[in-house]
């Protein structure tokens, strides 16, 4: 009887107090640009294996380079009241009504490798990635260095395959460039024009600057895979790409490393796409009410062909 009355009371306990419950995960809303290049790919495997590692629930939504994509994904994750939204804005402008909606619902943002053109700087908490400007400037600098070592005087025929356009890495590593490029008037832009960021888009436009110039002498393009769609040009138009065209470019990847090593790239300024683990830390540092720093910067250096053999073992995308 006893015994009897213990485990009903034990029951009745057990009914009113449940089982400690399991910590409620932490649901992170992320909008991906895309899969437009290598290092893109390499920041959504980032991303996807730090949100598994850190026991973060991840809602992960690709646009497809499609700003439009991006504000469907990021009112759906309002909608599914996330506990915080991330991001990489695929141009910098039209963000402002959408991060409005985000702050009214209570939800915080976090930039991740692009930033956005808002003037209300609270509409996001913090932005982590690179420093465009300083690449675009490191990418100049090589190739300064590298015609001085070369001996070259003259006027220097520059052709540029730029980014997305509107997009933060475009507007600013063409300004880093032409920064240092105005402290050397014989180094001149003769044409510039979008690549989009993708090898396709790069080949095609190479092979038009190539039609329409003889007398080009480098190519720097605003990331590698656009590098090596132009080196495909490049051969395709009987010239040797590395040598005949002085190319540089910026990321980093494998690809641009197999490229240095074959002798047809001749330059990659490192931009680093793992920010996966530094997003995951940041949005439980959110969660947990601490304060994020405005801005993370992610450290990288430079890759000159000479160096690319030694250092590829040690690559991580
Ligand atoms: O350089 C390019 C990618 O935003 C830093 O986007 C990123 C850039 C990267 O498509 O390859």
């Amino acid at each position: 009887m006893k015994l009897f009355k213990l485990a009903s009371a034990i029951t009745a306990l057990m009914l009113v107090v449940p089982a400690a419950a399991a910590p409620k995960k932490i649901v992170l809303g992320f909008s991906q640009i895309g899969a437009e290049s290598e290092w893109r790919t390499a920041n959504t495997e980032s991303i996807k294996a730090a949100a598994k590692e850190a026991g973060i629930e991840l809602k992960f939504s690709d646009a497809q380079q499609k700003e439009e994509n991006q504000l469907k994904a990021i009112r759906g994750f309002i909608a599914q009241k996330v506990d915080v939204i991330a991001f990489s804005p695929v141009v910098e402008s039209g963000w402002e009504t959408v991060l409005k909606e985000a702050k009214a619902a209570k939800i915080p943002v976090i930039l991740s490798d692009r930033a956005v053109d808002v003037k209300d700087q609270s509409l996001w908490v913090s932005f982590m990635g690179s420093d465009f400007v300083e690449e675009g400037r490191r990418a100049a600098n090589w190739l300064v260095a590298d015609l001085d070592k070369k001996g070259v005087k003259g006027d220097v025929d520059i052709v540029e395959l730029q980014g997305t356009v509107g997009s933060a890495p475009a507007i600013d590593r063409k300004k880093g460039f032409e920064e240092i490029l105005a402290k050397h008037p014989n180094l001149k832009i003769t044409r510039s024009q979008t690549g989009d960021f993708t090898r396709a888009k790069g080949k095609e436009v190479m092979e038009a600057f190539l039609k329409a110039d003889k007398n080009i002498q480098v190519l720097f393009a605003h990331n590698d895979d656009m590098a090596i769609g132009a080196i495909q040009a490049i051969e395709d138009a009987g010239l040797k790409p590395g040598k005949d065209i002085t190319i540089v470019s910026i990321d980093g990847v494998k690809g641009a490393f197999e490229a240095m090593i074959a002798g047809k790239l001749n330059c990659s300024v490192e931009c680093s796409p793992l920010l996966g683990p530094q997003l995951m830390a940041a949005v439980k540092d959110l969660v947990a009410g601490k304060t994020l720093p405005k801005r993370i910067v992610t450290q990288e250096g430079v890759f000159p062909a000479e160096k690319a053999a030694e250092a590829f073992p040690s690559r991580k995308y």
